[in-house]
């Protein structure tokens, strides 16, 4: 097996990764006496990827290099020329730049240990990444607007196949990670893979969007690409707020107010992207823990305060809960991926999730599939709007996520809990404005 193994992800491979015989014993789904083949979701993805494992050479090459990261300020300020010479630009250095990052995503999943890299749905992911260094590196070179057009189309359209990934590792991970004895390889593989992929995902979105303004219909008041150049902390802060409790009255029936204190009139120029990501996640993890702690009455629950606190360098949001805190024997776990006290994890005997699951299982559902724990009940009206992400709720993944995002962000998640009353998480982000020297994207 380890020779097949290497074979895979380092040496010339096995002539077709789809009847490898590795692959075809781990993938075999326990208690079946039937072989299992796996059935690739899209037939021309894995055709696709099957040629390529035949030709890595371009991928090793572009995995040498190093990516080039750019400054948000880099970004703001280079200016929006009449002739909108400036979106020729920022395709071609997404024609340059995207192969590259992708390329180093594919030598993390090469380097995986052999028993998670054979997991199907991490294959299924690491395949997806190959097609995508294909396709991107073989687009011919950006050097007209009609062919910055294409580009621009192949970019979204990759930014949508890619948008369940997080969903798919987390799922992989679940199943593969009980064989691994050292989770920090899990840890440090997931921290580069999700942060760089919202990196990815930032610079997609602000050509797109640049692409976008060029038609005067389609440009946003206010903002450059991503970059919202007047973003009001407390709107935004309010408006995934009423999104969690949208959710969690759906899960629980009610859910706490959430009130805003502090630095509110605070306006600067900033990404909206991972804060659509993160404060959502917070808030709901606030408010599930406040609704468990109050569940004998409800009508008198505590609010969720959040403070902001501006500076000069960064701002800081405090997401204040009165759920009754976090046990000690948890303290150490909760930052990990797939660590959750929803569902299966702390009691791995009860697999059905009901009236424990995570709230936002409700999301994962889609429109129509409610899950038997939410049957008969509407769906709740708020979906993520702004986020592009399947939601990976459910899994663990809210808080190593978003202080994984925050880091990326030059920045820092960190918490403070007293156990019997209540939780304190502090997210601290680096302005963009260029005063001070800021993360790069
Ligand atoms: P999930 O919400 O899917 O369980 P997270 O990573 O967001 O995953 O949180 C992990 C665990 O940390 C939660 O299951 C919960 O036990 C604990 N936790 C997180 N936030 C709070 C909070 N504000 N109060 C109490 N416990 C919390
Ligand atoms: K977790
Ligand atoms: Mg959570």
């Amino acid at each position: 097996l380890r020779t097949v193994g290497k074979s895979l992800f380092v040496c010339p491979p096995h002539p077709s990764l789809e009847l490898c015989p590795a692959v075809l014993f781990f993938s075999r789904p326990r208690c079946s006496g039937i072989p299992y083949v796996p059935q690739p979701r899209d037939k021309s993805v894995s055709a696709r990827s099957v040629i390529s494992f035949y030709n890595q050479s371009a991928i090793d090459i572009a995995a040498e290099k190093p990516s080039v990261r750019l400054t948000p300020t880099t970004i703001l300020y280079a200016g929006k020329s009449p002739d909108n010479s400036h979106i020729l630009r920022s395709a071609q250095y997404l024609y340059k730049e995207l192969p590259v990052r992708v390329a180093h995503r594919i030598r993390d999943f090469r380097h995986l240990p052999f028993i998670v890299g054979c997991n199907p749905t991490i294959l299924h992911v690491h395949e997806l990444y190959i097609r995508s260094f294909h396709l991107l590196s073989e687009f011919p070179p950006v050097e007209d607007f009609e062919s910055e057009e294409k580009y621009t189309k192949l970019v979204k359209d990759l930014l949508d196949d890619h948008k369940d990934v997080v969903t798919l590792l987390a799922e992989g991970f679940r199943e593969s990670r009980k064989h691994i004895k050292e989770y920090k390889v899990i840890q440090d593989f997931l921290d580069r893979m999700l942060t760089s992929r919202l990196g990815i995902r930032m610079l997609a979105q602000h050509h797109i969007a640049l692409h976008q303004e060029k038609n005067l219909f389609h440009a946003q008041p206010n903002y450059v690409g991503i970059i919202c150049t007047q973003m009001s902390l407390k709107k935004i802060i309010e408006k995934w707020a009423d999104f969690s409790r949208q959710v969690c009255e759906y899960k629980y029936g009610y859910a706490p107010r959430v009130r805003v204190l502090g630095h509110v009139g605070v306006v600067f120029p900033y990404i909206p992207l991972p804060l659509d990501y993160i404060l959502p996640e917070l808030l709901k993890n606030a408010m599930r823990a406040t609704c468990e702690q109050h569940a004998d009455n409800p009508v008198n629950m505590p609010d969720v305060t959040v403070t902001i606190a501006n500076n000069d360098v960064d701002f800081i949001i405090r997401i204040s809960d009165k759920g009754g805190g976090m046990p000690r024997e948890i303290l150490e776990k909760v930052m990990q991926y797939h660590f959750t006290t929803c569902g299966s994890e702390m009691d791995p005997a009860s697999e059905n999730l009901d009236g424990l699951g995570t709230m936002m299982s409700a999301m994962n559902d889609g429109p129509n599939g409610a899950g038997p724990m939410y049957g008969k009940r509407q769906q709740p009206k708020a979906r993520n709007p702004d986020s592009e992400d399947s939601d990976s709720n459910g899994f663990g993944f809210g808080l190593p996520t978003s202080r994984a995002y925050a880091e990326y962000l030059g920045g820092s998640l960190t918490y403070n809990t007293m156990q019997g009353i209540g939780t304190d998480v502090y997210l601290r982000l680096r302005h963009i404005d260029g005063n001070y020297e800021s993360f790069r994207i």
